[in-house]
């Protein structure tokens, strides 16, 4: 099978590839590990910067999360006890998040593309990326893998390893060519998704001397709730009523008149927490996007924000290349988006390290913490930083 994009990984940055190449009349073939049914049901993000939510509804797959995403205007960071809002509104020019799960994102993705008739393979076995590495070599690049027990080789002329963190695209360029940065936090997150009303309107970020604790939520019903863990902490010893009692004590108010509504739990989890980035971020005439070339904390909500404009900026220079020849855009892809990726990493780094406790024990950390907390919420300055970078930088930089 010959396509012009093959891309490896069927999830919000390999589909939405796939969206935005198809409005430029570019062909791609998906080529997916999991079932459908499986990449829908994973819970993952919830937060979309502005940026990508436009960039949804620009390109026509924004018609559920018009009627159903929860527009934003703030956060509430929490801590001594109180509340303190960062109004977007005032501090970010008008600009706001929208809290809409990723789960929904990919959805509404996989419709528009099968609706268009586009190509997905799904519960590819024993993925192999081949011929990639000389971009001007006459050997095409394949992705060769097993369909329903059949072998498969899909010939192209560029590949996207939009596969993840733990893909096959990125271990498959050669060692040597690829130079990591890498920050692995000492805690993780246990989180959960409640059959309960969001006990806010808006998230609440709380950092508390147990733990950092995040209220988030899915829809009206629907809450989604993180707490501060060990990076292996062992769910069989976290029974709901814990995790309830946990999350009553972490974003507890001193007046005592905020509730925190409970509710059935319906999943649970823990996540470790790290940040990641491999440069460049490609190799010849493999491209890789999203969380296979990147990770960072959540506690920024940028994961998915970044998959969306890496693939934006991938897909415009691959626009123009079949266009008209260009390749200066395609050579400068890792540039443009490392960019873009080392500010989101670097925000994301310090709402973790604001945030989280880090060692019980030492004093000074926790007195700067609160510091840091008090200025950020205090000055104009800061809080406007703080909600420039939480709405989102420009998808693509500006110079
Ligand atoms: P994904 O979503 O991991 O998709 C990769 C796809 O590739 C498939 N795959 C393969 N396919 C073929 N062959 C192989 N060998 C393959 N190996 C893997 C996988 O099955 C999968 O379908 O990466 P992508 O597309 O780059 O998307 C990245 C986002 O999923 C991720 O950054 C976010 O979920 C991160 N994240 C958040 N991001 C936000 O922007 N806002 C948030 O609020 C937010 N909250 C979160 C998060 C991630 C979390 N976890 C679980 C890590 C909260 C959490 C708890
Ligand atoms: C979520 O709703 O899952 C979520 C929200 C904000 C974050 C991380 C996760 O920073």
């Amino acid at each position: 099978m010959r396509t012009q994009v093959g891309i490896v990984g069927g999830g919000p940055a390999g589909l939405l590839l796939s969206h935005l190449l198809h409005l430029r009349g570019i062909e791609s073939v998906v080529v997916e590990a999991r079932s459908r049914q499986y990449v829908e049901d994973r819970v993952r993000a919830g937060v979309l910067e502005q940026g990508t939510a436009d960039l949804l509804t620009e390109t026509g797959v924004g018609d559920r999360l018009k009627r159903e995403g929860m527009v934003h205007y703030g956060v509430e960071l929490r801590f001594g006890g109180r509340g303190h809002r960062i109004d977007f509104k005032e501090s970010a020019g008008g600009r706001a998040i929208v809290v809409y799960p990723q789960n929904k994102v990919v959805a509404d993705l996989f419709d528009a593309r099968l609706a268009a008739g586009g190509r997905i393979f799904f519960e590819a076995d024993d993925v192999s990326v081949h011929d990639f590495g000389d971009a001007s070599a006459q050997a095409r690049p394949k992705i060769r893998f097993r369909a329903s027990g059949q072998p498969q080789e899909i010939e192209c002329d560029f590949i996207a390893g939009c596969d993840g963190f733990h893909g096959i695209c990125r271990p498959s360029i050669p060692g040597g060519a690829l130079t990591v940065f890498e920050r692995i936090y000492p805690f993780g997150w246990l989180g959960i998704l409640a059959e309960a009303p969001p006990s806010s309107d808006e998230l609440i970020y709380a950092y508390h001397e147990r733990g950092f604790a995040l209220l988030s939520m899915r829809s009206p019903e629907i809450s989604r709730l993180y707490i501060q863990c060990t990076p292996d902490e062992d769910i069989s010893k976290w029974p709901d009523d814990r995790i309830w009692q946990e999350l009553h004590t972490r974003l507890a108010t001193a007046d005592g008149k905020w509730k925190l509504t409970e509710g059935p739990i319906v999943q649970k989890g823990v996540t470790g927490m790290r940040s990641f980035v491999v440069e460049p971020m490609q190799y010849g005439r493999l491209f890789l996007a999203g969380d296979a070339a990147h990770i960072v904390p959540p506690t920024g909500a940028k994961g998915l924000n970044l998959a969306a404009s890496d693939v934006l900026v991938l897909s415009r220079a691959l626009a123009e290349f079949y266009a008209s020849g260009r390749k200066d855009l395609i050579e400068n892809y890792s540039k443009t988006c490392l960019r873009r990726i080392w500010k989101a990493q670097r925000f994301s780094w310090w709402m973790t390290s604001m945030l989280h406790l880090f060692d019980a024990d030492n004093a000074f950390d926790r007195r700067r913490q609160i510091a840091e907390l008090d200025y950020v919420t205090s000055s104009r300055a800061a809080s406007q930083t703080l909600a420039e970078n939480y709405v989102g930088l420009p998808m693509e930089p500006v110079n």
